[in-house]
């Protein structure tokens, strides 16, 4: 069921030439990929995401944590880009996306202009010296699965995400506010506007005076500070919107 787009959002994109869209967890959530504060399933039920995406759960146990992300980069793996996903990339000469997301489901609908701040599940790196790693995908993740170590310098292989504590990477971070500064307008969709400084970029596009609007079936954190906010999904908002 196509939902109708409020006339608000058709009065405020009809004209965009250059639109920013800033995703989190909730733009991967129709493809079957948990939302980063869902409740966690199977292995992962009893752990809370928030405090296993740390340097210090790292440093306790990096067998648990390195399972985790295993587990995750097969969740994804097993996922397709979904409606949302597809959509944006259907319009990827206008479209610059920001996104929270490690996982690779933009790219894989055929986005090009993407931006993680948060990295990927898909870029392990040796926890050392840095050196990008080659990392076989596990079939059947366990509870524990001791990290690879470095062809380099034989240090523990870390997955190549952003943990909380940890600084956002330079380059994603300035082209994000560029992206938010210069766009004609700002979607936010699928995300709590709960973490930071990611969560501070709709505010820093109202204030260069770019229009922005929120796809989220909840209100958020962010619902506040946008022009309009739309009660919809990612599958059926964007489709709606971009067709
Ligand atoms: C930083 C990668 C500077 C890992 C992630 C103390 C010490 C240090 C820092 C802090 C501190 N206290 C606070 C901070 C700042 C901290 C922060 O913001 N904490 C929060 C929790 C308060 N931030 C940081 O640490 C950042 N770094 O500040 O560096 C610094 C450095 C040192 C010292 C001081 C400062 C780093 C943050 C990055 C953390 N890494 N991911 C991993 O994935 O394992 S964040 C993680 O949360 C994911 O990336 C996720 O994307 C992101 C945000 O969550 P959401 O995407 O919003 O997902 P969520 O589940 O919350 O919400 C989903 C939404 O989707 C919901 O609204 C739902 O309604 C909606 N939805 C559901 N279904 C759909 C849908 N929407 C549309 N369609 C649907 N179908």
């Amino acid at each position: 069921m196509i939902p109708d787009v409020p006339p608000e959002i058709t009065d405020a994109t009809r004209t965009a030439k250059n639109v920013t869209v800033l995703t989190g967890a909730g733009m991967s959530a129709e493809s079957g990929v948990p939302t980063f504060r869902d409740a966690q399933t199977g292995l992962w039920q009893r752990y809370d995401a928030a405090a296993l995406a740390t340097p210090d759960a790292w440093a306790a146990d990096a067998d648990l944590v390195w399972a985790w992300y295993q587990w995750r980069a097969e969740l994804v793996r097993a996922a397709k880009p979904n409606a949302g996903h597809i959509a944006l990339a259907g319009c990827d000469a206008n479209v610059r996306i920001i996104t929270q997301n490690v996982d690779d489901l933009h790219e894989r609908a055929g986005s090009t202009n993407v931006e993680h701040l948060h990295g990927s599940l898909f870029a392990p790196r040796c926890s050392e010296c840095g050196k990008p790693a080659e990392v076989d995908p596990v079939s059947e993740p366990t509870e524990r699965i001791p990290p690879p170590s470095c062809t380099d310098c034989a240090s523990p292989v870390r997955p190549g995400v952003v943990w909380f504590g940890e600084s956002l990477p330079e380059a994603p971070w300035l082209a994000a506010i560029d992206a938010v500064e210069s766009c004609d307008v700002l979607l936010v969709v699928g995300t709590s506007g709960v973490v930071y400084p990611a969560a501070g970029l709709p505010s820093v596009a109202r204030g260069a005076g770019v229009n922005v609007i929120e796809i989220n079936p909840v209100a958020t954190e962010l619902t506040d500070q946008v022009d309009f906010s739309w009660r919809t999904t990612a599958a059926l908002g964007l489709p709606a919107l971009i067709a």
